[in-house]
């Protein structure tokens, strides 16, 4: 049995060649994200929010990323490093052990805050969701790098958060289940076909940032970016819809699983992320390798479950393997949703163009280039969270 399965996995490997020509996109209808499961249409703001959304989001969890925990029985904060005179005195620098307690057994990940010393009230915050090496989100700031322009936050008077996604739940099919999952489940045991995958730990993990954030004084715990790219970006969609706490929510070159719609099956698709990453989805996604059309969701709804919060999708023009304009229309067709619930539209019909972006409540922009997250999507992203934030004071 194991070997014809195995058999059965390498053939699908040797088989799968991506879709790269639009031409090659088959026909595909999306289902309604205005319309519940009984095929009653969702008529208002309050339909949407108290029966539409909820049904959505349980569709996600049982059919797609796994039902997460809620918080552990506690959670502690440790500062293990401040320094007022971080940055060249520009910034205060805090590293935060974030300690989750369940039954005894006990969790721990770091965060890194940079919080602008020009403050002059609680800052928002962009949080990203690091799925690549700890280097480039260096506290010390002697390495620097471009996916997380620190500096360039600072400057323009955010706060900048960072945690390793790979601390929550290690980024590995045979080892996921060996970082915070542990407090919860037995990861001998067989996993739950809707049990919680890595994407739903990372966000999680996110949430435990959101209640340090919730004690901390130096930021506005009431405008905070979650952000990820590529597997992060995954998860920062999905840890934005199970957290409703988080006031935008961010998706870089997320792709597949991400913001990428799955019926169009361009670049990477179910079968072949289910295979590759075993660990990011629940089991039951496997049930819809090769047969996308059946899935009761589509990504343009998990966009929609931010709604009325202020979202934002990206996409670089070379990196087909994410599919730029299906994550192109996943944000568009949640336009209805945001509609719906009194938001500002999405703001135009057709693709933007390289080097351009669309700003509504919901944004959206297509970076030259390959697939990475750079100063260019930061700037990108600060300058849309000055506008929506700037709709919104704090209370
Ligand atoms: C790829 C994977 C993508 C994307 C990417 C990344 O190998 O196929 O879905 O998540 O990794 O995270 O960089």
């Amino acid at each position: 049995m194991l070997n014809t399965t195995a058999a059965l996995l390498a053939a699908i490997c040797l088989s799968f060649t991506p879709i790269y020509d639009e031409d090659e996109v088959p026909d595909y209808t999306l289902p309604d994200p205005l319309e519940f499961e009984d095929g009653s249409p969702v008529e208002d703001a309050d339909d949407w929010m108290e029966a539409r959304r909820p049904e959505v989001l349980a569709l996600f969890r049982e059919h797609v990323y796994g039902h997460r925990p809620g918080p552990p029985a506690s959670v502690v904060f440790e500062v293990i490093e401040e320094d007022p005179e971080a940055m060249e005195g520009d910034a205060t620098l805090k590293r935060v052990n974030i300690r989750s307690i369940e039954d005894g057994n006990e969790h721990a990940f770091e965060l890194i805050l940079f919080t602008p010393n020009a403050a002059t009230e609680p800052p928002p915050v962009f949080l990203l969701m690091n799925n690549r090496d700890p280097e480039n989100t260096d506290p010390t700031r002697e390495e620097r790098s471009g996916f997380w322009p620190a500096e360039q936050v600072i400057e323009r008077g955010y706060a900048v958060a960072a945690f390793q996604v790979g601390d929550v739940a290690p980024d590995s099919a045979d080892r996921f289940r060996e970082g915070v999952m542990r407090l919860f489940e037995d990861p001998e045991e067989e996993r739950a076909p809707d049990g919680w995958g890595a994407l739903a730990a990372w966000g999680w993990g996110a949430s435990r940032v959101m209640d340090y954030f919730e004690t901390e004084d130096s930021v506005d715990a009431a405008r905070v970016a979650l952000l990820g790219h590529s597997r992060g970006g995954k998860a920062s969609l999905w840890g934005g819809a199970e957290d409703e706490r988080f006031a935008i929510v961010i998706s870089n070159n997320s792709g597949c699983g991400g913001a990428a719609l799955s019926r169009r099956r361009y670049g990477e698709r179910v079968s072949r992320i289910n295979e590759s990453f075993p660990h990011w989805f629940c089991v039951n996604f496997r049930e819809y390798n090769g047969r996308e059309d059946e899935l009761p969701v589509d990504q343009h709804m998990l966009v929609a479950l931010m709604a009325p919060r202020p979202v934002y999708v990206a996409s670089a023009s070379e990196d087909n393997w994410a599919d730029p304009r299906g994550e192109f229309l996943a944000a568009y067709h949640a336009g209805p949703v945001y509609e719906l619930v009194g938001e500002t539209p999405f703001p135009v019909d057709e693709m933007p163009e390289p080097g351009e972006a669309a700003h509504g409540t919901i944004g959206y922009h297509l970076r030259e280039g390959a697939h990475n997250l750079t100063p260019e999507d930061w700037e990108h992203y600060m300058d849309f969270a000055d506008e929506v934030l700037a709709d919104e004071p704090s209370e």
